[in-house]
Parts: structure tokens; sequence; C-alpha cells
């Protein structure tokens, strides 16, 4: 069965919304059918509260919470507070968060902090210190040297109070070594000193204590992205793509083990070869089994004359081995111009290359099987895509020549098809036989091919 894409549920949910008149967030719509209740009341009980010329915030970057209203338990009665924040628009480095609980039906305030930042990189709430209440943890932009900083807040008697401060370049939470404690990740890179480095914390009572530090590469541009998850069965890792030289990037993967950091798959001198890619591509669990893979790139055979900008990747997902090597697991070709992923047929081998010729308006990637002369190229199935406007005009054309495609979707004001080519007459015994096995349908196709995130 066909994974269903985020992308087409937040289209479908944008269906649903265009009758609201306020502004809804479809993570919020997700969750419990309440959030949908309450939520204009809400809103309404935080605006009563803001200073005047004050606006919410959103995180700028981490997608955990994309709201700036949060519903969450922040005192552990069981009972959600509601929790927003915003940002006095005259004074450019004042930021506020606002606390609200419910009492009978009304919204009443009970915590309005404000603190120094310039806006907001990460929200998110987790309770560090183990004793059932979740702490706050807000990372502020406008730190010196591109480093933002982390504040850490503990709700107690309906009052905030800031614990703990870190500066960061980017960060991660979880319990990695699974011992019921939840460890912060913090990295550190400073590109004036050239310095690079991984540290975990923990929140013991009101205070933040290092548990274990790690130096890393020091010549690299920056953190692209960091998530964290199972890299084995029995064991969680930190997976962070680290973006290096104009365009290329690879992934780090810290596992801890005994209070101990581990850097698993750096080989000698940071040297990241086995994660190393042209292209940044974030770990995913991309195949559903619960386990993050890492992605690199593999270059398809003949692409002598193809620009690095150009080339049509195809995606290696890999798994950690568990000591200090990748397995593969799974291949896949994604056009992110189009905004499509095509999960590659078992059967195709070393005798595959895909060929892509873009403009602005359309595409499209030839799959072709490399002849035993090796310069033949015959054409097996293509993924095209064309401008909505043009779509009636194309699919008569398809219907006129009898090609047998299929539709995929639309995604960028582009729509996507995939079409399969009947085998040449003329073709060698040996060539016919491969190009037999390598063979797909349009029900393959339909099946394997999907429309990546809309944003
Ligand atoms: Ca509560
Ligand atoms: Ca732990
Ligand atoms: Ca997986």
């Amino acid at each position: 069965m066909p994974r269903i894409s985020i992308g087409f549920i937040l289209i479908a949910l944008s269906l649903l919304l265009s009758g609201c008149s306020f502004q809804t967030f479809p993570t919020e719509l997700l969750r419990a059918p309440k959030m949908t209740t309450d939520l204009n009341q809400i809103r309404e009980a935080v605006s009563y509260y803001m200073p005047s010329g004050a606006r919410l915030l959103i995180p700028s970057r981490h997608k955990t919470v994309e709201s700036s209203i949060q519903e969450i338990d922040m005192d552990g009665d069981g009972i959600d507070e509601a929790v927003a924040f915003y940002k006095i628009e005259k004074t450019q480095l004042e930021v506020g968060i606002l606390i609200l609980k419910k009492e009978g039906n009304k919204w009443i305030k009970t915590e309005q902090y404000t603190d120094v930042g310039a806006s907001i990189d990460y929200i998110q709430f987790s309770d560090l210190s183990g004793d059932g209440r979740k702490e706050l943890l807000v990372g502020w932009n406008g730190g010196d040297y591109g480093l933002k900083q982390l504040n850490i807040y503990h709700y107690d008697n309906e009052k905030l109070k800031q614990v703990g401060q870190m500066s960061y370049s980017d960060l991660a939470i979880d319990d990695l070594d699974e011992d019921g404690k939840q460890d912060l990740i913090l990295f550190n890179h400073d590109h004036v000193k050239m310095e690079t480095s991984a540290s975990v914390y923990h929140l013991e009572k009101e205070r933040l204590i290092r548990i274990d530090s790690i130096m890393l590469d020091g010549g690299i541009n920056g953190f692209m992205n960091v998530t964290t998850g199972l890299a084995t069965p029995k064991q969680k890792g930190v997976f962070a793509e680290i973006g290096v030289g104009a365009h290329s990037a690879y992934t780090l993967l810290l596992t801890m083990e005994n209070g101990k950091l581990f850097d698993v798959l750096r080989k000698g001198d940071f040297d990241y070869e086995l994660t190393y890619k042209a292209q940044s591509v974030y770990s995913e669990d991309m195949n559903g089994d619960n386990l993050i893979e890492i992605a690199v790139l593999e270059e398809p055979p003949q692409q002598e004359n193809v620009s690095l900008a150009e080339m049509p990747w195809i995606t290696n997902w890999l798994q950690w081995d568990g000591k200090n090597g990748l397995i593969p697991v799974h291949k896949n070709y994604n056009n992110y111009t189009a905004g499509y992923r095509f999960d590659y047929p078992q059967t195709w081998n070393s005798y595959m290359t895909i060929q892509r010729n873009e403009s602005e308006t359309s595409g499209e990637s030839i799959f072709n099987y490399i002849a035993e002369d090796k310069k033949r190229l015959i054409p097996l199935a293509a993924i095209r895509y064309v401008d909505n406007l043009d779509w009636p005009d194309t699919e008569k054309k398809l219907k006129d020549a009898m090609t047998e495609y299929t539709l995929i979707g639309q995604n960028y004001g582009k729509t996507i098809f995939a079409a399969v080519y009947p085998m040449p007459e003329n073709l060698k015994v040996t060539d016919r036989n491969r190009y037999s096995n390598l063979r797909t349908n349009t029900t393959y196709l339909d099946e394997n091919i999907k429309i990546l995130n809309v944003e």
C-alpha cells in the first residue's frame, strides 16, 4: 500500500479549512478534537492579555512546534494550560511568554514572562528533571556569531523560573541511552575559532550538569538538521546533517552508552566519507520500519557530461550496522523541482541509468536500460511534469498516441505523470532478456511515486 505523504494530508486539510475565518495550523487539527473547539477561545484570551503592538511568534526552524499557541500540561495536574509566545514590535529585543489556564469557561492569565531575544528558533516541552512536570525550553535567535541561546524554565506555583541557559548551534532532546532520564544534546560550532563540539547535559534539580562532551570537525559550515531516533532496534542515536564546502554535506551519528558519547561513523581524523554527499539529504525513517536511515547519493552510470547541479542522483538509504559501518536498505529517485519521490524497483541495477531534462515549465526523467554495447540507451519508463495549465493538452496527446501512462498528482503548480515504454522489436537476445527483467508497469509506478511535502 502506498504511504500517504504529509503533503497530501496538508492539501486535504487546507481544502477542509478554506471556510474558516481565522488562521489555523494543520498540526493543531491533527491532535485531539478539543483543540478545534477551544482554539478560538484561547486565541481571543491570548490577544486580550498580549501588550498592544505585540504579535505572536512561531519558531523559525524546528518544526516540533508549529504554532505560536500550545496547549500543554505544564504543572502536571492533568489539565492543559495554554502557552503563547509573542514579540513586541517596537522594542526589537523583547519577547514574551504568556501562560493561561482554564477556569470554568474562561481562559485566565497565570504568568506573563518577559525575556530578551529577537525571535524564536525552537520551542520544546520536556520533562528534563524527571519530576513528572515538563520544563519549557525556548531557543532564542540573535546571539553572537550566529549562536542561539537556549533558556530552560521550570513552571512552579504558576510562575516561570529560569533554571538553565546555554548557547547552541543546534540541539536535540531524547533519552539516548534509554535509562529513563532525558538527555539534552547541544551542538556548538564556533566558526571563528573553527571549533565544534557536542555535549550532553542532565537537568538535576535546578542545575544543568554536563555528562560528557566530544570534539567534532571544526572546519564545517554548520548544522543543517538534527533528528533523533532508533539507529538499530536496540540503540538510539542523534543524526545530524552538517554542511561542508559549497553544497556538500555529511551525516554524523552520535550514540550514548554509560554516560559517554560516541561518534560512531567517524574514520580517522574527522573523516566522514561513509555518509558524505554532494547535496544535503536529511536522515529519516523513510521505509516506515521505525529505524532512521541515513542518505547518500549515488551517481548513475554515463553521467560524464552532467554537472553536479543537474545530476539525476539516486538516493541510497542506509542503516547503521551497530559497529562502524552502514547497511543499504532502500533506493529511490527524488526530484525536488517537481516534488516527488520514486521508490526504485528492486530489479533495477547497474544496467540502468537516468536522463534528466528540465526547463522552467516542464521536465522529464527517463529511466533507461544501457544496452550490452554500452552505447544504446533504451527507455523503460519516464516520469514527466508539465505546468498545470498545459495538462489538458498534454493528456490529449498521450491519449492520441495511445501511451501507457498514469497520473501521479500535482505539486508546485505542476502535474506529474509517469509513462512506460513498449519494448523495441529489434533487440539482440541478451538485451531482450535483460530488458524484459527490468520492465515495470503503470501500477508499480502509480504505487511507488509519491508527492513530497508541500510546505
Ligand atoms: Ca495543568
Ligand atoms: Ca538518558
Ligand atoms: Ca526506517
